[in-house]
């Protein structure tokens, strides 16, 4: 990125607000904007990045472009870091502490890439020898069983549903008590997408989340819907509380952006990423990685 200010001329000085930092900050806005980072998010971190970078001594010959920049990563790398808990070493800890099965919700607004990130998340377990069961739980949408009973066979995992509709609490508790009678590990339980403003699909996911008492909820958001993202999960957070979100579709050209907000509205952190449609497409989420996207 080409930033406004030049080398400073006169080694040691202090950094002072004014317009040439204004300009290096307003540029810098610009970038975050178009990476689809929400206006609120990005506001708090230029006044913060003003606030550290005043009244400090540059180094001699400097660029003062560099360091703001510089200095604007390092807060985007705490804002994503804050909180951050990794999913396979939790999952691992939360295996070993015996409770079994560990219950893994998910949760998001439509299409954003729940059941894809179920079936991407099952797998992983599974290849780490879990023994895994998915709950089709969102009785929502037509076609939305036969979706991740597809995604089951492919990966030769059980696949608890009910066909008649059915209550979407009722097939979570069902496939939680088939885990428990086979000593299974991990169930993962798909719910319908939703409108975070639909207040009757948000009780009926809240009785899920009463009836299964989850160990880890996670927010499926996607990275296309940028700012939307963050409005989603706000409204997420206020009306269930997850713990931690999975930002999908970072492989397409959105900016990710969404990632950043997320974390500073939420403060909850992304903790895994999709990046694609198959099933090895899911990764620990990289803040380094999503920075330089965000930059480049
Ligand atoms: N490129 C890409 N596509 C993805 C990713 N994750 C999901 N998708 C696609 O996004 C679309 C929606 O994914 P689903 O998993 O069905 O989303 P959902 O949240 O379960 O949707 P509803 O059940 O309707 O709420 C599908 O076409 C997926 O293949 C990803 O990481 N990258
Ligand atoms: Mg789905």
């Amino acid at each position: 990125m080409i930033l406004a200010g030049g080398v400073v001329e006169t080694g040691g000085k202090i950094i002072k607000g004014g317009e040439a930092l204004d300009a290096m900050l307003e540029e810098l806005e610009l970038v975050m904007l178009e990476a689809d980072m929400g206006r609120a998010s990005i506001e708090e971190v230029i006044t913060a990045l003003r606030n550290e970078l005043v009244g400090n001594r540059l180094r001699k010959g400097a660029d003062l472009s560099k360091v703001v920049e510089a200095s604007l990563k390092r807060a985007l790398r705490t804002l994503l870091s804050a909180g951050y808990w990794d999913f396979d070493a939790t999952v691992d800890s939360l295996l070993e502490s015996g409770d079994l099965p560990v219950v893994i919700m998910m949760v998001g607004v439509n299409g954003t890439g729940k059941t894809t990130t179920t079936a991407k998340i099952a797998y992983r377990l599974k290849n780490k020898g879990r023994k895994v069961v998915l709950a089709a739980s969102d009785t929502f949408r037509a076609g939305a069983i036969d979706q991740l009973e597809i995604h089951a066979e492919r990966l030769d995992i059980r696949c608890i549903s009910s066909q008649r509709g059915g209550d979407a609490a009722a097939i979570a508790r069902d496939a939680i008590e088939h885990a428990k009678a086979r000593k299974m590990d991990v169930v993962i339980v798909d719910t319908a997408g939703r409108m975070q403003n639909k207040l009757n699909l948000m009780e009926e996911l809240r009785k899920v989340h009463r009836v299964t008492k989850p160990h880890l909820v996670l927010f499926v958001g996607d990275a296309l819907a940028g700012n939307d993202a963050v409005e989603q999960a706000k409204e997420f957070q206020r009306m269930l509380k997850f713990d931690g979100a999975v930002l999908c579709k970072l492989d397409t050209d959105a900016k990710g952006g969404a990632a950043l907000s997320i974390a500073h509205a939420t403060d909850k952190p992304i903790v895994l990423a999709g990046v694609g449609q198959e099933y090895d497409d899911l990764k620990q989420f990289d803040p380094d990685w999503l920075i330089e996207e965000v930059f480049t």
